[in-house]
């Protein structure tokens, strides 16, 4: 199998939500044939959505991985569910951990569970300035430079946390 790299947004406003993505990291770092190539620094940002509910602690960690795309998502899944995620009927609302795949190499993958790159992500600044600084240079398939997205994204009250 080739090597891809792939980046991967966390979220969290439940549940101490700095542990939630330490434990997320560790745990993401542990999935067979994949490897922690960067992580960004700890984000925190007001909720996109329903205001009645607590601030996002919010990062982006990029990995080599051997998984396909549909095996990474399992996995992530898996990790959101065994970090007590308990899916509400409510759309958007609070979360104890957020796993998205942003992107999976240079691919366009749309598949009934998962579109890449993750539809948002071009406006998304909680998204977006942690990628940036990770991977400045990267290019978001359809949709440009990460570094071009971040000039027209306003930062929506977002703090990179010390
Ligand atoms: N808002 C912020 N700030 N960060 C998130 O990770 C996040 N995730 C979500 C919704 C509810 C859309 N809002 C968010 O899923």
């Amino acid at each position: 199998m080739t090597k891809v790299t792939a980046y991967i947004g966390l979220g969290s406003n439940l549940a101490t939500p700095q542990e939630q993505l330490k434990a997320a990291r560790l745990a993401i770092s542990a999935l067979k044939d994949t490897e922690e190539l960067g992580f960004s620094s700890l984000y925190r940002s007001p909720p996109m959505g329903p205001q009645d509910q607590p601030d996002y602690v919010n990062a982006v960690m990029a990995v080599n991985t051997e998984l396909s795309p549909i095996t990474l998502l399992r996995s992530l899944q898996k990790i959101e569910l065994e970090q007590g995620r308990v899916r509400k009927d409510e759309q958007w609302g609070p979360r104890t951990l957020d796993l998205d795949i942003l992107l999976y190499g240079s691919e366009v993958i749309n598949i009934p569970d998962l579109i890449v790159p993750h539809y948002g992500m071009a406006v998304r600044a909680f998204v977006l300035y942690p990628l940036q600084e990770i991977a400045p240079s990267v290019l978001i398939p359809e949709l440009g430079l990460v570094s071009d997205c971040v000039d027209k994204c306003p930062l929506d009250g977002l703090e990179r946390i010390a």
